[in-house]
């Protein structure tokens, strides 16, 4: 069994939770062509997409892999599916709480579209193939950690759970471009 095939046999296992540690989840059909595709952070720095049906992967590059630090932003610890345009295809709200930039731990969250995705892409950052991004501000915000989309997809929540910047921070799914955690509505 290839490893593929051996990653789609153990999601599709019943007793397997995949809140409960499975590294890949389904996160429905990117491309169009019925079959639901798979990610997963196979190796601690670089985010996969498998590819359902096929044996392609793409794989999307962690902005941080460079950082000399050599601490990773942890994308994909938290990936959230579901139509936010209102394109019928699924995009993805991609978590990486342990983003650094200049400060440690301020985290992101991506959003990819799914209609940018498809299996002939091998290998992308993430920042490029984002249209937009939430990003923290400071250390140890952690964005990304904890996220979750309200309205049926039209706001996306981040919640921080630390610090001074504790609470919940609400924003407009239409992410363009880099928009920092205090242009969110806070409650
Ligand atoms: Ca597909
Ligand atoms: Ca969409």
């Amino acid at each position: 069994m290839t490893l593929l095939a051996f990653l789609f046999a153990a999601h599709a296992d019943p007793s397997l939770d995949p809140d409960d540690g499975v590294p890949f989840r389904s996160v429905g059909d990117l491309d169009g062509d019925g079959q639901p595709e798979l990610i997963g952070n196979v190796d601690g720095e670089h985010l996969e997409i498998l590819w359902g049906g096929s044996d392609l992967a793409t794989t999307l590059a962690d902005p941080d892999a460079s950082n000399p630090s050599g601490v990773q932003s942890m994308a994909g610890v938290r990936v959230i599916s579901k139509d936010l345009d209102g394109d019928g295809v699924p995009d993805l709200l991609i978590g990486a709480p342990g983003f650094n930039a200049e400060r440690h731990d301020v985290g992101r969250v991506y959003l990819v579209p799914g209609g940018r995705l498809d299996a002939s892409v091998e290998r992308r950052r993430l920042d490029s193939i984002a249209v937009g991004w939430i990003e923290g501000e400071a250390f140890s915000d952690r964005v990304g950690e904890h996220i979750r989309v309200l309205d049926g997809g039209s706001l996306i929540e981040v919640r921080i759970e630390e610090g001074q910047r504790a609470g919940t921070y609400v924003f407009d799914s239409k992410l363009k471009g880099p928009v920092p955690l205090a242009s969110g509505r806070k409650s």
